[in-house]
């Protein structure tokens, strides 16, 4: 499988993050990405090739323009007021408060977070902006007729909306390379998100809309971050109704039960009639996770590439969360390795 890989997710390296009310290691790290690339090239998984630049139109189908300029801006501006550091936030926007940009880069800051454990550094515009590339690309290669790729993103996307960075996530990776799919004439998109924390960001870009289907399984949010979104309830909007399928599971859940909802949402999948497949791949399902409640084993992730592989779609994974560095490459790999297996 061919791999779509930039150096540049190194220039994102936050030191630390709000966790449990105290500043933690960050547990977003360019040791992640190391993992999985040297995995990936240690079992001859595929060539290795950098993105080509595709500039900011695609990312303004996804993102708003005043949000990419705050991203592109906020640590110049953080600096200028708190010197070296990363930017975290402090101060949101709530409930019954006005729902407009101020000019400070506190406002600013707390305006466009979904939470305090992202920090935007020094290189994170230049990171994530390169994390889109890799994820367009991939994308470009799919189009142009090969089965499935891999984009090894870094920093992932699936918690950011069209204008929220939030759960280590600043663009939406996933949603940038589906809407683009669907620019160049693909006809319906489907995302399968199988990351660990519900894909929140992904959903609310699409929720309104038929032309692509958001099926994500993972942990319950009433028990796990992001909270507030991922409930089984939560079917689309309007023209979309119909086109959002959320599969909670429990803390605890072993393969035996996440078999079963992924094999809803491949039924899904093939219901919509799906004419490219994007996959967000999380490997913190993983026991070994940890800031994660699963407790699948490195082997049962080659069970999950096979069972994408019989859905027999033109596939881009998308890479997500995952946070046990040591067993991430072999994880992410066995996804892969197990799809090809199926459809080489
Ligand atoms: N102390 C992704 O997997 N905070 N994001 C958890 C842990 C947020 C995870 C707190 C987790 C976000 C892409
Ligand atoms: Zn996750």
């Amino acid at each position: 499988m061919l791999t779509v890989y930039s150096e540049d997710h190194a220039h994102h390296h936050a030191e630390a993050e709000l966790a449990g009310g105290r500043m933690r290691p960050a547990v977003e790290v360019p040791a992640r990405a190391y993992a999985i690339l040297e995995r990936a090239r240690a079992v001859g998984l595929g060539e290795v090739v950098p993105p080509a630049e595709h500039g900011r139109a695609p990312l303004e189908r996804v993102h708003s323009p005043s949000y990419l300029s705050f991203l592109e801006s906020a640590w110049e501006a953080w600096r200028e007021v708190h010197g070296e550091g990363d930017a975290f936030p402090i101060r949101w926007v709530v409930r019954g408060m006005r729902q407009q940009e101020p000019k400070a880069i506190e406002g600013r800051v707390g305006y466009y977070a979904g939470d305090a454990g992202s920090p935007i550094t020094a290189g994170t515009w230049r990171a994530a902006r390169a994390s889109a590339d890799v994820a367009l690309s991939g994308m470009d290669q799919v189009l142009a007729g090969r089965g499935s790729v891999f984009s090894l993103c870094r920093p992932p996307g699936h918690h950011a909306s069209r204008d929220v960075f939030s759960g280590y996530c600043y663009l939406n990776n996933a949603a940038v390379a589906a809407q683009a799919a669907r620019d160049r004439g693909a006809g319906r998109v489907a995302i399968v998100d199988i990351d660990y924390h519900h894909g929140d960001g992904t959903q609310t870009v699409f929720y309104d809309r038929a032309d692509v289907l958001f099926a994500s399984i993972h942990a319950d949010p009433a028990e796990e971050y992001p909270y507030y979104l991922g409930y089984g309830d939560e079917r689309g909007a309007g023209d979309g109704h119909g086109f959002n399928l959320n599969l909670p599971l429990a803390a605890g859940t072993r393969y035996d039960r996440y078999r079963e909802a992924l094999d809803a949402a491949c039924a899904a999948v093939e219901a919509f009639g799906a004419d490219v497949l994007v996959i967000s791949l999380g490997a913190d399902t993983y026991e070994g996770d940890p800031i994660s409640n699963f407790a699948l084993t490195s082997p049962d992730f080659l069970r999950i590439g096979e069972r994408i592989a019989r859905l027999g779609r033109p596939t881009l994974f998308v890479m997500e969360g995952g946070y046990a560095v040591s067993a991430l490459g072999e994880n992410v790999v066995n996804v892969l390795a197990g799809f090809e297996e199926v459809a080489p």
